[in-house]
């Protein structure tokens, strides 16, 4: 059996990592083997080039550079986890995936698209998750979340308009691909986003 593979999206401080286990508990419940991990990084090697990605470093990290940093450290998660854990019969769990590349390299760096596309046929072969679940808020509420909770890294000091352009895509995406998106919206209290996941969650497997 061929495993299935689950996304979280969305901006920083929507609730992707706060809500993570909770659609893993969900899907162990119903008997699921979940593998839980996130971008960038899942592995040893792609956490180091996470490192790279998110630090405040001396030198400056040119927009294509980073790029390809994202899809280096994509394309060590896929071949060294996520495709033997599908092949498996595991379903994966990421807190993020590609589209935060078109929503943040795309849509905030401002990157053009065909390159993003061009990346993704050649590292990714056509891989694409099942379901993503993008967890969404107006920009504002987000950083506020973000704040409160302290410390910032080279994307949490972006401007306000870098997270406004990466929202425009993510939801145009979802918009593009409702057979595979399904949009939340993350700016209720916790307990009426996670009343949603549950619906999400148990639908997608009854189709099973
Ligand atoms: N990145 C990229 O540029 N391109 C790519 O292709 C990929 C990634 C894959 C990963 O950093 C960075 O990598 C990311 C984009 C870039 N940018 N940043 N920053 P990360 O993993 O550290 O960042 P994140 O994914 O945004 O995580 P986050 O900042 O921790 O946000 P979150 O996981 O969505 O939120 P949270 O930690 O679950 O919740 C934040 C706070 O809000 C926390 O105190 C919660 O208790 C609270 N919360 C959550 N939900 C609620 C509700 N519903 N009500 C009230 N309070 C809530």
């Amino acid at each position: 059996m061929i495993g299935r593979m689950i996304t979280l999206e969305g901006l920083e401080g929507v609730g992707k990592s706060t809500n993570m286990e909770f659609v893993r508990r969900r899907l162990e419940a119903a008997g699921i083997d979940v593998d839980e991990t996130r971008e960038p990084g899942g592995t040893l090697l792609a956490e180091k080039i996470r490192d790279l990605v998110l630090d405040t470093a001396d030198e400056p990290l040119p927009d294509l550079c980073e790029l390809l940093l994202i899809f280096a450290a994509r394309s060590a998660h896929l071949e060294n986890r996520i495709r033997p854990s599908l092949d498996h019969g595991r379903w994966v769990l990421c807190d993020r995936f590609i589209d935060a590349t078109y929503a943040y390299q795309g849509g905030g760096r401002g990157l053009p698209m065909e390159i993003i596309v061009r990346l993704e046929d050649w590292v990714q072969s056509g891989l694409k998750p099942d379901l993503t679940i993008l967890l969404d808020t107006p920009i504002e509420i987000g950083l506020e979340r973000i704040r409160e909770r302290g410390g910032s890294d080279r994307f949490e000091s972006q401007r306000l308009e870098f997270f406004q352009r990466a929202r425009e895509v993510y939801l145009s995406r979802a918009e593009q691909e409702p057979e595979r998106c399904v949009v939340v919206d993350a700016s209720r209290p916790l307990a009426q986003v996670q009343d949603d996941l549950a619906k999400i969650i148990d639908l997608y497997l009854s189709n099973f």
